[in-house]
C-alpha cells in the first residue's frame, strides 16, 4: 500500500513521517519549492519536539520522499492550509488546488481523506465534484474521506498516536477503508460516522474551547471592575467536581481556536450567537490589554517597553494569530518604543532583542505576553537592576507578585 499526502506543513509532515516509519511507502507532496529542498536535506521548516528525528529516520530508511509533483499511490491525505480569509469565511482554494492536483491520476479502488479543517458539508459540495472529474464512482469505485486532525502543537506526535480518531466517509465502505489506513498508526479509538458529522465535531472542539476561554476572559474583566482575583476564584470554582473554567490570558491565538468558529458562524449565522460573541469577545482581549500596558507607563517620558513573547502560546515557535502580534501593531502605531524577546521565533521583527538581558536593558515595563516556560524561571532581581523603571503586567498569571513587589516592581495582572 503507498500513501501520499499532499502539504507538508505543521500537521501533512508529521502524519507522512509517522505512516513511513510504520513502514508503509510514502510521497509527500507540497507546492513550495523551499519546503521540499529543507526536508530533502532533513531539516525541518516547524518546531516540534521529536519531528527532526522522526524525519531522519523515514528519509535514511528510504520509506519517505518528497516532490512538487503528486505521484501515483493507494491512498491520499490532503492536509492544506485553509485560512480564513476577507469577510471570516473559509478559503478552500488551497483545497480545490490539491484536489484537482490528484484527479489525473486517481484511479479505480483509491482512497482520498481530506484531513484540514473544513466547514460543514466541505467534502460534499466543494470536494466530491472535482473528484468526480475523475470519472469514478464515488464510494464504490473512489473511496472519499473527512477525517480531521485534532493533535495539540508541541505535543504532536503522542497526540496522533493516542488520541481517538473521527473518521467520516461518504459510503460505510470509504469510511472502513479509512479506518484500515489510520489503524497502522493511530492506537486510540477509531470512530466512524459520515463526512458532515466528521467535519462538525473538529469545528465543535475548538468551538467548545474558544466560548470555555471567551467565558475566562470575560470573567477576568468582572474581576478588574468588581475587584477580585480571577486566578484564585477559577482556582476555587474549579474544585467543583463539574466545573472547568478556562484560563483568561492576552487573547486567543494559533491557527485552530481563532479560526474554527467562524467556520461554523459562515454556515448557520443567526444560529450561532454565543459563538460569534465568544469570538469577538476573545478578540477584544489584546487590546484591552494593549490600553492596560498604555495606561502603566502613561506617566513616564518616551517609555521603553519590553514585550516576553511572540508565539500565541508557550513553548512553540508559532505566531499565527498570535495576540501578541495584536499588541505589538498597537504599540508600534502609537509610538511607544518596544524591545521584544521570543527565543522560539525565527521571524525577524525590527525591534527583535537577540538576548533577555538585551530586551531588559533601559526598559520601563516588561509585559509578559507568552506562557513560555523558560519565562517563569526568570530572576526578576536581577533582571530589575538593568531596567530604566521597574513594571511589570503578566498576563497569564506566571509571576508572584508579592516577590515582584518585594524587588521593587510595581506589578499588574490581569483580572486582578
Ligand atoms: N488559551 C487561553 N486559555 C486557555 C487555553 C488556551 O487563553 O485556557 C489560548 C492559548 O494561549 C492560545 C489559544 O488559546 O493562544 C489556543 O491554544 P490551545 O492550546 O487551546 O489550542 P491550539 O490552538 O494549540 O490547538 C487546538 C487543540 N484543540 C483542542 O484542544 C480542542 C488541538 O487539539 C487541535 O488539533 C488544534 O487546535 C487544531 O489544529 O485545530
Amino acid at each position: 500500500l503507498k500513501l501520499s499526502v499532499v502539504g507538508l506543513g505543521y500537521i501533512g509532515l508529521p502524519t507522512a513521517v509517522m505512516f513511513a516509519n510504520s513502514g508503509m511507502n510514502v510521497h509527500g507532496v507540497d507546492v513550495n519549492p523551499n519546503v521540499i529542498d529543507m526536508i530533502r536535506s532533513k531539516r525541518i521548516h516547524l518546531h516540534e519536539p521529536g519531528m527532526e528525528k522522526a524525519l531522519k529516520d523515514a528519509i535514511d530508511t528510504g520509506t519517505f520522499t518528497v516532490s512538487m509533483q503528486p505521484q501515483e499511490a493507494d491512498a491520499f491525505i490532503i492536509a492544506v492550509p485553509t485560512p480564513i480569509g476577507p469577510g471570516k469565511t473559509a478559503d478552500l482554494s488551497q483545497v480545490v488546488k490539491a484536489a484537482e492536483m490528484l484527479v489525473p491520476i486517481l484511479k479505480a479502488g483509491d482512497l482520498v481523506v481530506l484531513e484540514s479543517t473544513v466547514p460543514p458539508k466541505t467534502v460534499e459540495s466543494l470536494l466530491l465534484p472535482v473528484l468526480r472529474q475523475t470519472n469514478l464512482v464515488i464510494g464504490e469505485q473512489l473511496f472519499v474521506c473527512n477525517s480531521p486532525e485534532r493533535v495539540l502543537p508541541g505535543r504532536l506526535f503522542h497526540e496522533l498516536k493516542h488520541n481517538d480518531r473521527i473518521v467520516g466517509g461518504v459510503t460505510p465502505l470509504s469510511a472502513q477503508k479509512c479506518a484500515e489506513l489510520y489503524e497502522r498508526i493511530v492506537q486510540g479509538t477509531i470512530h466512524i460516522t459520515d463526512t458532515i458529522t466528521a467535519e462538525m465535531v473538529k469545528l465543535m472542539e475548538n468551538t467548545y474551547r474558544d466560548v470555555n476561554i471567551a467565558l475566562a476572559n470575560e470573567l477576568a474583566r468582572v474581576a478588574e471592575e468588581v475587584g477580585f482575583d480571577i486566578w484564585e476564584a477559577i482556582e476555587l470554582a474549579n474544585s467543583h467536581p463539574r466545573v472547568h473554567i478556562h484560563s483568561p490570558g492576552p487573547g486567543v491565538g494559533g491557527h485552530c481556536i481563532a479560526v474554527d468558529p467562524w467556520f461554523i458562524f459562515e454556515k448557520a449565522p443567526k444560529a450561532a450567537r454565543l459563538i460569534e460573541l465568544s469570538r469577538i469577545t476573545n478578540d477584544d482581549v489584546p487590546h484591552l490589554v494593549s490600553n492596560r500596558i498604555r495606561e502603566m507607563v502613561r506617566d513616564i517620558h518616551k517609555p521603553v517597553i519590553t514585550l516576553l513573547g511572540v508565539a500565541f502560546k508557550g513553548d512553540i515557535d508559532d505566531i499565527r494569530e498570535s495576540p501578541s502580534l495584536v499588541i505589538i501593531n498597537e504599540l508600534r502605531t502609537n509610538g511607544y518604543q518596544l524591545k521584544i524577546y521570543d527565543p522560539y521565533v525565527k521571524q525577524d521583527m525590527a525591534e527583535k532583542a537577540p538576548t533577555l538581558h538585551e530586551a531588559v536593558t533601559g526598559s520601563d515595563c516588561i509585559v509578559l505576553l507568552t506562557d513560555h516556560a523558560i519565562f517563569k524561571n526568570i530572576d526578576f532581581d536581577q533582571i530589575g537592576r538593568l531596567m530604566r523603571s521597574r513594571r511589570i503586567i503578566d498576563t497569564r498569571n506566571m509571576v508572584d507578585l508579592n516577590r515582584l513587589r518585594l524587588a521593587g516592581f510595581l506589578c499588574q495582572k490581569i483580572g486582578t
